[in-house]
């Protein structure tokens, strides 16, 4: 996978409250292709491990425990600078801060439920598609 694919997810909070159209419309909206998608349920295993790089900080249990709340949708997208551009979509961790138009300041309720997952760079965006996509379930 190059610089052209990102990894995403729909948080808990955007399948929950049936947005997984109206947030990938805006996904598909932006340009991005999806290469790979699925609905999936995160272990507290899969979520502990997932976000592992945060698990000194104080929201690591209360993360965990949002992100193992409900299903999920995990999906590859692909786009030329697909991980800065998709951040650029996605917007500010803490939706109060978002950008309009971005998809936080519309569908997240909090910095901790925050409607979706976006790589902060080439090499994790591989690592996260590895962790929950097979290789033959990439286009
Ligand atoms: P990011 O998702 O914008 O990259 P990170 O700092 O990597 O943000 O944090 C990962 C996730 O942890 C966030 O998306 C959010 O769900 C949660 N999180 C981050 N900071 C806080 C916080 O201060 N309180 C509660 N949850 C948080
Ligand atoms: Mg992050």
């Amino acid at each position: 996978m190059s610089g052209n694919r990102t990894f995403t997810m729909l948080k808990p909070d955007t399948v929950e409250s049936n947005n997984i159209g109206n947030v990938t419309q805006m996904i598909t909206d932006a340009g991005f292709v999806i290469k790979a998608m699925k609905l999936t349920q995160l272990s507290k295993d899969q979520a502990k491990e997932f976000y592992s790089v945060h698990k000194e900080r104080p929201f690591y249990g209360e993360l965990v425990e949002y992100m193992t709340s409900g299903p999920i949708v995990a999906a590859v997208l692909e786009k030329d600078n697909a991980v800065e551009d998709f951040r650029n979509l996605i917007g500010s961790t803490d939706p109060s801060e978002a950008e309009d138009g971005t998809i936080r300041k519309k569908y997240a309720e909090s910095k901790g439920r925050n409607a979706v997952h976006g790589s902060d760079s080439d090499e994790n965006a591989q690592i996260e598609a590895d962790f929950h996509f097979n290789k033959e379930d990439l286009v």
